[in-house]
């Protein structure tokens, strides 16, 4: 048992670093078990850091082998080395240069933080703390220098050489086998943006000018042989670096631009400076392997990272607790570019939906944590739904708020006034604060407020005085170390439709032109003149503020608002609204009349026959019901997963029967033939088509079943093999276990494709499903050690198998807690990520809550248990 509790580290504690490092020259001898580090560094006394401090750099794991100062080497009375840092006491107070000589192990290296191995090429991976596991450091975010490396390897071993920056020279060490590139990066960077890359890759390449005529050569690296599932991400390169400019009017700054995908990676992807690394799911992309969510996520994540350019690395963050000042902002930057090449209410509804699956249900347990949080343990951990998403959110409402023009002024304020720098959140909003002549203060609480706010709506319609008055109240929840909430500032985009659809001329002042009401008092009220029926409120279009509302219109204005309402956000959002009551009370175990079954399936059916074909990507939307964790997060306490399971496929059911002809219909008319496209257009139809297979299949097993063999047989892409396979993965029998084995020996040889395979049958909700994913991890193909292996079987059994995860008799605990405690030892973010799937342990009904408990407690006992585990374990418990 841990019996030392790791530090903790606070916000309010920041200090600018006592030196600062101008320039790092890096020499790095590649070797699989005793790679050399021979790092140069130009250091000075930061003049606004403490003066007289030792030198403390950091360092994890490094074995040091040569120290010297100002070419002398330093005696050992003169500092102290471990593999957890090096400290001089008594460095020189004027401008010196440090070297120093390490060896690592990059074989060894499990944890994929540093300098690692996959499949054998090297790579690094930096953000947040991984550039001191490669050499003695000042690791943190606001020491920003010019980096210049050298790497050296096998050639036959690392025939490919990638650093940040522009490359300088190449070339081959006579007499040798081994070879050499040099790359400077001119831009100074903090050491979280160093990468380097050694190995076999195959390349795809072009040409892109910039809008001020400078070449750039982008490169794609893959593993060889793959280089033609690699097109798609260069196209999405292209285009995210013409988007940059058009609307940012951001420019790329460097002669290269470089990818390279690999298999082993923590997360999806890393932004270094002209050398972006990749996890290969979000690169490798071809018909036969890849869905259309897999295009639309590698052209999400190819801009995320390519975006970061200058919201992250020409303008970085202070410190960690400013993480959201890239990560939130770059998600906002990417939204929009899909929202701009794809369907923007499409898209918007997509956001949302991710949203209130992870960002709600982080803030409303006991990880909850403000957009800027104010202190942490590791940081690692804070990679969060809420720094990424509701970040974005919050940049979102900042422009609803002060106006398009405006926010494109402040972001230009901001990049100029701030590049070169590591600013915070305070220089953001002071850049929109300049230019608005607004005062932010208010607005700025949804940084430090963590919480979802619930907004209260009730209206009021006076047909003599021909007024309605629609009355708002919020609150916003306690949460984990913050009891006392005050108002936030929110943003209401709204609009008053008539029952028969015609449009309704009222007026309100507090309403601006773009049909805003900002909302930032405890309570407030509209009253709307000169409104001659009731008329219907559509409130929040396009989910203008990250809030929960409770606003209880009746059944049939939320009908009038899914046929009428102007704002495809808000017709999704009814028909989920509707849903949703059905399923509350069917989970509660309430009766719902047949009527309230029959009000949904009739006006679902009506709205496939009438908007079916002309937007099948929303049609598919609107057709898929609140998943089981949705209804959770609504039910909030005593939860019990079979129930809320069962309750869905009752409403799937009367869904389906309803549907079940036009739904056929649309089976047929929008079969596409040809060569396969991902384009967002055909992929709409191919989504509509399979969320019909699915509601035809909940209706009547046999008949889906057959369609899905079809549909399995006959496929000539990825999206719609996996779909018809995921319908017959529901349907107990040979035909299922035949097309899962069909399946397994067509993708034997590809990872990629098997992680689907394994993800599908994890998501089985039937009581077998534990022992088939205990045997899937015997399965060859399985490995402890692969992130993406472990996160497509078991991280998919435990957050996307509510029923089977959280199993009575408490297996579904046990099974992933045994899976953590082994991964904790090969790959702590590993482990601290899949741990979060007990976050709503709480919410369970008592005896799964007592077993979520014991296990958790078990976790805690294991000796050594990671840091990273650890502060996820007892975050949870508290
Ligand atoms: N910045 C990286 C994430 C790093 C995670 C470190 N644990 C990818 C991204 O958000 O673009
Ligand atoms: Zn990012």
């Amino acid at each position: 048992m841990r019996t030392e509790n790791a530090p903790v580290i606070r916000l309010e504690d920041y200090e600018p670093s006592p030196f600062l490092i101008d320039r790092v020259d890096l020499d790095v001898r590649l070797h699989p078990t005793a790679t050399r580090v021979t790092a140069a560094l130009a250091l000075r006394p930061n003049p606004h850091g403490r003066a007289e401090a030792p030198l403390v750099l950091d360092g994890d794991e490094v074995n040091l082998k040569g120290l010297s100062l100002d070419g002398q080497p330093l005696p050992a009375e003169a500092f102290v080395a471990s593999p957890k840092g090096l400290t001089i006491a008594r460095p020189p107070q004027q401008p010196f240069t440090l070297t120093i000589e390490t060896e690592i192990n990059p074989t060894a290296n499990t944890k994929l933080m540093g300098l690692y191995r996959s499949n054998g090429n090297y790579c690094t991976q930096c953000e947040a703390d991984g550039f001191r596991r490669i050499t003695y450091f000042l690791d943190r975010p606001d020491v920003l220098a010019v980096y210049t490396t050298r790497i050296e390897a096998d050639r036959d071993e690392a025939p490919v050489l990638l650093g940040n920056g522009n490359p300088v020279e190449a070339g081959i060490i006579e007499g040798t086998n081994r070879h050499y590139a040099v790359w400077h990066d001119p831009h100074p960077k903090p050491s979280y943006l160093f990468a380097l890359v050694g190995g076999k890759l195959g390349k795809v390449g072009k040409s892109f000018t910039t809008m001020s005529g400078r070449n750039v050569d982008l490169g794609v690296y893959v593993e060889p042989g793959k280089e033609d599932r690699a097109d798609y991400a260069l196209d999405a390169l292209e285009r995210s670096m013409r988007w940059d400019e058009r609307v940012f009017g951001r420019e790329y700054d460097l002669d290269v631009f470089n990818i390279v995908a690999v298999s082993d990676f923590n997360m999806g992807a890393m932004e270094n400076k002209g050398l972006n690394i990749f996890n290969d799911k979000y690169v490798l992309a071809s018909s036969e392997t890849a869905t259309d969510t897999d295009y639309a996520n590698i052209e999400a994540i190819i801009a995320h990272e390519y975006f970061h350019n200058w919201s992250g690395n020409r303008v970085t963050c202070r410190d960690w607790f400013q993480l959201c000042l890239k990560e939130g902002l770059t998600v906002f930057r990417d939204q929009e570019f899909s929202s701009d090449e794809r369907s923007r209410a499409v898209h918007r509804i997509s956001e949302v939906k991710v949203l209130r699956s992870r960002q709600f249900s982080e803030d409303a347990g006991p990880l909850a944590h403000p957009v800027r949080p104010t202190q942490y343990s590791e940081i690692n951990n804070f990679y969060t739904a809420t720094v990424y998403e509701k970040g974005a959110e919050v940049i979102r409402m900042l422009k609803t708020i002060i106006g398009d023009a405006d926010f494109r002024r402040g972001m230009d304020l901001y990049f100029d006034r701030c590049d070169g720098t590591a600013a915070t959140v305070e220089d953001f909003l002071g850049a929109f604060a300049e230019v608005t002549g607004r005062d932010l203060s208010h607005f700025s609480r949804w940084y430090a407020q963590s919480g979802t706010p619930r907004v209260t709506v009730k209206g009021d319609y006076d047909p003599k005085a021909q007024t309605y008055t629609l009355s708002f109240k919020q609150e916003t929840p306690s949460t984990p170390g913050q009891n006392q909430k005050s108002p936030m500032v929110i943003p209401v985009a709204l609009g008053l439709v008539a029952e028969d659809g015609k449009p309704i001329d009222a007026a309100c002042n507090r309403v601006d032109e773009n049909g805003v009401f900002i909302f930032e008092k405890g309570e407030d009220s509209l009253t709307f003149t000169n409104v001659t029926s009731r008329p219907v409120p559509s409130l929040f279009r396009g989910f203008s503020a990250p809030v929960k509302i409770s606003f209880d219109l009746p059944d049939s204005d939320l009908l009038s608002l899914l046929r009428h309402d102007s704002d495809a956000f808000n017709r999704w959002q009814a028909t989920q609204s509707l849903a949703m009551r059905i399923l509350v009370r069917l989970s509660k175990g309430e009766t719902v009349g047949q009527e309230e079954f029959d009000n949904l399936a009739r006006a679902l059916r009506a709205f496939v026959e009438s908007d079916g074909e002309k937007d099948p990507a929303f049609a598919a939307l609107v057709l898929s019901l609140p998943s089981e964790s949705d209804i959770a997060q609504e039910l909030a306490s005593n939860i019990d997963p079979d129930a809320i399971h069962t309750a869905r496929l009752t409403l799937r059911q009367r869904i389906g029967q309803e549907c079940a002809a036009p739904l056929q219909g649309l089976l047929q008319s929008l079969a596409t033939s040809g060569r396969y496209s991902p384009d967002a257009k055909s992929a709409g139809r191919r989504a509509l088509r399979n969320v019909a297979l699915g509601v035809i299949a909940d209706a009547d097993k046999a008949l889906g079943e057959k369609l899905a063999r079809e549909q399995f047989n006959a496929a000539t892409n990825m999206t719609d093999q996996l779909a018809s396979l995921s319908v017959l993965a529901t349907i107990p029998g040979q035909a299922r276990e035949d097309a899962l084995a069909a399946f397994e020996t067509q993708y034997k040889d590809e990872p990629l494709v098997l992680d689907k395979w394994f993800t599908l049958q994890a998501m089985i909700p039937e009581s077998e499903t534990l022992e088939r994913v205990k045997m899937l991890m015997g399965h060859k193909a399985f490995s402890l050690s692969n992130p993406n292996r472990v996160r497509a079987l078991v991280g998919s059994f435990s957050m996307l198998n509510q029923s089977q995860f959280n199993r009575a008799d408490g297996a579904g605990y046990d099974l992933l807690a045994d899976v953590v405690l082994r991964v904790d030892e090969l790959n702590p973010q590993l482990s601290a990520r899949l741990l979060t799937a007990f976050s709503a342990w709480r919410m369970m009904e008592n005896t799964r809550r007592a077993r979520a408990q014991n296990t958790l407690l078990r976790i805690r006992q294991k000796p050594d248990l990671s840091r990273d585990a650890s502060d996820i374990v007892q975050r949870t418990l508290d």
